[in-house]
């Protein structure tokens, strides 16, 4: 039987077999590896389905150069780097893998509030460089976490989730969205600098992309003010992230927990060199279960497009 054929984008960096099985149950053109994009292109030009991840998203050139294109097939939840207008031009669908990643997402938020708050960091390198032995340094105070107030924007599944683990640490939450949700208990804030003065914690959940450039603003940062922790799993241009450099700087902003930045993998000097700050790199989805979970349900989707089942998670273009 010949496999279908599918252009991917790229290699699927961090996943288990992803890349292995892909090949053995499809015809992969491989974009990346291509000497002649163009040619590539052109050698694509009957196929139906395009692999990528949210990392690569997908060129609109691409997606323009395939007539009998009907499906992109993505490894994770953003979509902030395919155009989605294009997409309804084009008639076609998009999958991610949703759902499978919101706890290890929510966990590494948590774990990036708690590092913060609690100089994590610090601590393990004064431990290591025998300051605490040699009574050479002494770690400062941390910030208490229970009790306190979270605020949360981007109240989706993943936000959701975030805000589920609270309630272990007795705290309260609002949280700020395009529209307040009916089906949760938490409170709306009309506005994200209503949030920010309010929390002494802001987690940011929203999705990336042009809607929500920059809207975690230096004015919304100052009025999370000197104590609060700004958490950022999402996306990082959805902070102005100079501004956010200058208010830790001076000390208008307490810290911050990043797993992205807006350039990545290129992260400012001025943010690796500040101890209040926690740094990952756009790892939160990478746990070897998640990880399987999202391979397997990008091969889902496939098997059924290809079965003439339909995607069993296409992202809805028209609510986004
Ligand atoms: C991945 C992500 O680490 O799903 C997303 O949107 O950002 C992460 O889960 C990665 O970007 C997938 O390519």
């Amino acid at each position: 039987m010949t496999k279908p054929r599918v252009l991917q984008i790229g290699s699927i960096a961090g996943a288990i077999q992803a890349n292995a099985a892909l090949r053995e149950n499809y015809d992969v053109i491989a974009l990346w590896e291509a000497q002649d994009r163009q040619a590539c292109l052109e050698a694509a030009k009957d196929v139906e389905v395009i692999i990528t991840t949210a990392r690569y998203g997908c060129p609109s050139d691409v997606i323009l150069a395939l007539p009998s294109l009907k499906a992109i097939c993505s490894w994770g939840v953003g979509y902030d780097l395919i155009d989605l207008e294009l997409l309804k031009q084009r008639n076609v669908q998009l999958s991610t893998t949703p759902d499978v990643l919101n706890d290890c997402v929510a966990d590494e938020a948590w774990a990036l509030l708690m590092a913060s708050a609690r100089h994590i960091v610090q601590g393990d390198q004064m431990v290591r460089a025998n300051d605490w032995e040699n009574g050479t340094r002494t770690l400062p105070l941390g910030t208490r976490v229970a009790g306190k107030k979270l605020g949360i924007l981007g109240l989706g599944r993943i936000g959701q989730a975030i805000a589920k683990r609270s309630h272990g640490f007795d705290m309260e939450v609002r949280y700020h969205n395009r529209n307040p949700r009916n089906d949760v208990p938490y409170e709306y804030s009309k506005t994200l600098l209503e949030l920010a003065q309010w929390a002494d914690f802001l987690v940011i959940a929203s999705v990336g992309g042009e809607e929500t450039r920059g809207i975690v603003s230096r004015e919304v940062l100052r009025a999370l003010g000197p104590k609060g922790i700004v958490v950022n799993i999402a996306r990082g241009s959805v902070i102005d992230e100079q501004g956010m450099i200058e208010l830790l700087q001076s000390g208008e902003l307490g810290g911050a927990g990043l797993d992205v930045f807006e350039h990545e993998p290129r992260v400012p000097d001025a943010l690796k060199q500040m101890p209040q700050v926690v740094l990952m790199p756009h790892v939160a989805s990478a746990t070897y279960e998640t990880r399987q979970d999202m391979e397997t349900l990008l091969l889902e989707n496939l098997r059924a497009y290809f079965a003439g089942e339909g995607l069993v998670t296409p992202l809805s273009l028209n609510n986004v």
